[in-house]
């Protein structure tokens, strides 16, 4: 039995931990998990606490269900069309038109912890791409996956659309966002879009048991292969995210911190006694 901890009261998610597991989900089932710029900002919080904890291996990235309107179940239904202003979705506050679910995504891709999406009912337009970002997802049988950018008046040309290019193949992709079709769990498992599928209430039980899994592994073995998995498609800042392992690695070691040590002890550094090793 998982017992999670609450971590901290927000508006429109949770966010919970338990034994190197983190829990964010959205919070807004009477709008399909619809995000509002808030949404965002909370899930940026919770995902950059996930982040920086040490004891936090393993991200779920899932959804609070069913509507109290009407039972059904949503991951999420992209940006909330009734804050979308003229020029981006508006803020509670100044009204600033954002789209900061484009921050988001960047930290679920460079963040050096696998975030596994668990996807029950809806996961369309912005909703369907925060899942294709996740490292890996696991969707309920009732889950339903599609774009409707070209229908509402909207679009993502980065991650939305080459990165699923990347996982679903070219011809899938242009299909996906030319007809804007609803595609269910099994024709997702079919292309690739996802990594399995289980009856709904059994959605969070296995996305635990894939995070405990995970957690038994190496966590630089795990982040150095999230990146570079990463930087094989995103050029030089994937290298700049798998370069920053390889410092770290450096700092940690003798020869780097001889460096260091010497600099502060005001002498030469004595690097003669570090191989060169092939
Ligand atoms: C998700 C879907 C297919 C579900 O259909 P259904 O029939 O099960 O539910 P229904 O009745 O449409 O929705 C239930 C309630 O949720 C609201 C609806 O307006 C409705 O409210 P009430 O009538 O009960 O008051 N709702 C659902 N999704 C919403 C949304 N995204 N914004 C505001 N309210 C929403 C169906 O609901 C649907 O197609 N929803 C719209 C999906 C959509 O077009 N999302 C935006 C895509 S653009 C985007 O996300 C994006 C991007 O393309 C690029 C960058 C950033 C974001």
């Amino acid at each position: 039995m998982t017992e999670w901890q609450l971590v901290k009261e927000f508006k429109e998610i949770t966010y919970k931990k338990s034994d190197g597991l983190a829990r964010i989900a959205f919070n807004r089932p009477e709008v399909r998990n619809a995000f509002t710029p808030l949404t965002i900002d909370e899930m940026i919080e919770a995902f950059m606490d996930a982040w920086y904890d040490n004891k936090i291996g393993v991200v779920l990235f899932s959804s609070e269900n069913p509507s109290p309107k009407d039972g059904k179940y949503a991951f999420c239904s992209g940006g909330d069309q009734s804050v979308r202003g003229d020029a981006g979705y508006l803020d509670q506050g100044e009204k600033r038109a954002r789209l900061n679910v484009l921050e988001l995504q960047r930290i679920i891709r460079f963040m050096p912890k696998p975030v596994i999406a668990l996807v029950a009912g809806y996961a369309i337009g912005g909703g369907h791409i925060l899942h294709l970002i996740s490292d890996l997802t696991i969707a309920a049988d009732n889950a339903i996956f599609g774009q409707t950018g070209p229908v509402v008046g909207s679009f993502d040309a980065g991650i939305g659309s080459n990165y699923l290019a990347d996982v679903v193949g070219q011809k899938k992709a242009r299909e996906i966002w030319f007809l804007c079709r609803q595609y269910n769990a099994q024709e997702a498992l079919d292309m690739g879009l996802i990594n399995t599928i289980v009856p709904l209430e059994q959605l969070e039980k296995e996305g635990i048991k894939w995070g405990q899994e995970i957690l038994e592994k190496s966590p630089f073995a795990i982040k150095s292969i999230k990146s570079a998995l990463n930087a094989a498609i995103d050029g030089q800042i994937g290298l700049q995210v798998m370069a920053g392992h390889m410092t770290q690695l450096y700092y940690m070691s003798e020869e780097g911190q001889e460096g260091r040590n010497a600099y502060l002890e005001k002498r030469k550094p004595d690097f003669k006694k570090y191989p060169w090793r092939p």
